[in-house]
């Protein structure tokens, strides 16, 4: 942003509120202060009570305003927050007055890329700010307040930083050929790669992790027709979200809905009744069924408690995710209950009414814990990386690999060193830079003093 430009938003909800906040950040910002509330040199971060007076002199509002100085501030650049009465109309006429004083209004996320732009903070902890800021779960607020905290940053620093001594090494060898070559039969820093590329595999793995916490897990309810998976799905979620019927084959397509399930969102899928189809429309609908299985994180299989179970819906077992499946055994309001321990023996059984509510809550309480045992949960403290930054370290992964069968093949070690470069700029794309200057020092630190 040049120096003079500022920009202006509105940073709480738009509409009625209490109080409305709108924030300032850039050059202008002192010079607003002295203007607008007649105080020409502010105590930064300190809450003032004073009345805004726009530009012809009228009183706009009285508003609690805070000023915060060049570099300690969320973007860096100075900043003032004016918290203001939550009416639409004074909203408005404080950003017009802001706009005719020479602000513009800010983009999307302009503040948080000021603060990135100007070093506040890397690209992982910016992506946290919007994480944060949508989580909708406890354990995804976890994760992003962590990767706010800069883990994610750290981490992929601690790997640039390993990668640095690796090319080093092998830059030694390109500068220096007759001191620096590896002894015969040295494959060079290899080991050193192997373990880079373990600790960066480990990294991309929790990644799977991160979309369960963003998109939610998604959980395919499947079982025969009839057997009351939609009337599950609707008592679980507390609405009449699907239709349920008396007439066999009611569900064709899947419907989805959110729900939430201890500290994760489920995303509960209804499908079609699986059972030897009678007709085309039905073994579409069933074939849809089994794709969503394929797809599922977690699986709800519904039986009736009252009939047996059929063969064509045993036979889709081996695709039930392995510690992420329940048997609801559903109707245990109705007489003449079959025996269902015998079937599926490898997953836990609930039974419940879908009708009645009756071993619904437990069923929840299963699912719950279902949920912490099955879905490789990282351990306390480790970090969670999302889809994003996983890309970018299997691209660094598959440089290493190449860098490391060049060396295997005795292809010339400039092509060594600028595959590894090529994975410093896929780790790069993580954090948004790398600090060429910590690059030299790393480079440089490395040789004998005099050389
Ligand atoms: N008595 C009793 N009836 C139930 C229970 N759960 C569902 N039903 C009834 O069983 C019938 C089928 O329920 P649905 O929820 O539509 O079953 P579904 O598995 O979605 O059926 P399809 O979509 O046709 O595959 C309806 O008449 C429900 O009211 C239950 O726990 N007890
Ligand atoms: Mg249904």
């Amino acid at each position: 942003m040049p120096f003079d430009e500022s920009i202006v938003a509105l940073s709480t909800p738009t509409g009625e509120s209490a109080i409305a906040v709108i924030r300032v950040t850039g050059g202008l910002c002192h010079q607003l202060v002295t203007y607008i509330f007649n105080k020409s040199s502010p105590q930064p971060r300190k809450a003032t009570l004073a009345d805004y007076i726009d530009e012809n002199g009228l009183i706009l509002d009285q508003v609690v305003y805070l000023f915060y100085a060049e570099k300690a501030s969320y973007t860096g650049e100075e900043m003032l927050e004016i918290n203001c009465h939550g009416n639409p109309l004074i909203i408005q006429k404080i950003i017009e007055d802001l706009l005719a004083r020479g602000c513009r209004m800010a983009e999307p996320g302009e503040f948080t890329k000021t603060a990135f732009l100007n070093g506040r903070i890397d690209l992982s902890q910016a992506e946290a700010v919007i994480d944060l800021i949508q989580a909708r779960s406890e354990k995804a607020l976890d994760v992003a307040r962590k990767q706010l905290d800069g883990a994610v940053g750290k981490k992929v620093n601690q790997l640039i930083d390993k990668l640095l001594e690796i090319i080093a090494a092998i830059e030694a060898y390109i500068d220096f050929p007759e001191e620096d070559l590896p002894p015969e039969g040295d494959p060079g820093p290899v080991s050193e790669m192997n373990a880079l590329v373990e600790e960066m595999n480990r990294l991309v793995s929790t990644s799977h992790y991160s979309t369960l916490l963003h998109e939610g897990v998604r959980t395919a309810i499947v079982g025969a027709p009839n057997a009351g998976k939609s009337s599950l799905l609707n008592v679980l979620s507390g609405e009449d979200r699907v239709i349920v019927s008396r007439e066999p084959g009611t569900t064709r397509d899947f419907i989805e809905e959110p729900i939430m399930v201890g500290s994760y969102i489920v995303r509960l899928i209804d499908t079609a009744g699986i059972q030897e189809p009678g007709s085309e429309i039905e073994r579409m609908g069933i074939n849809k069924a089994i794709e969503q299985l394929d797809r599922a994180d977690f699986v709800l299989v519904v039986l009736d408690g009252t009939l047996p179970c059929p063969t064509l819906l045993l036979e889709q077992k081996e695709k039930f995710p392995e510690g992420r499946v329940i048997v609801v055994e559903n109707k245990i309001d109705l007489p003449d209950q079959m025996d269902h321990r015998s079937v599926l023996t490898d997953f836990p059984h609930c039974q419940v009414s879908a009708l009645t509510g009756e071993g619904i809550e437990k069923l929840r309480k299963s699912l719950a814990q279902s949920l912490e045992t099955g879905l490789d949960v990282p351990d306390e403290g480790q970090i969670v990386v999302s889809a994003r930054h996983a890309d970018a370290l299997k691209d660094a992964i598959k440089s290493v690999i190449e860098a490391m069968n060049k060396l295997g093949e005795g292809i010339a070690i400039e092509l060594v060193a600028s595959d590894l470069r090529n994975s410093l700029d896929a780790l790069s794309r993580i954090t948004g830079k790398i600090d060429n200057e910590r690059m030299l020092d790393k480079l440089f630190g490395t040789f004998c003093i005099g050389k």
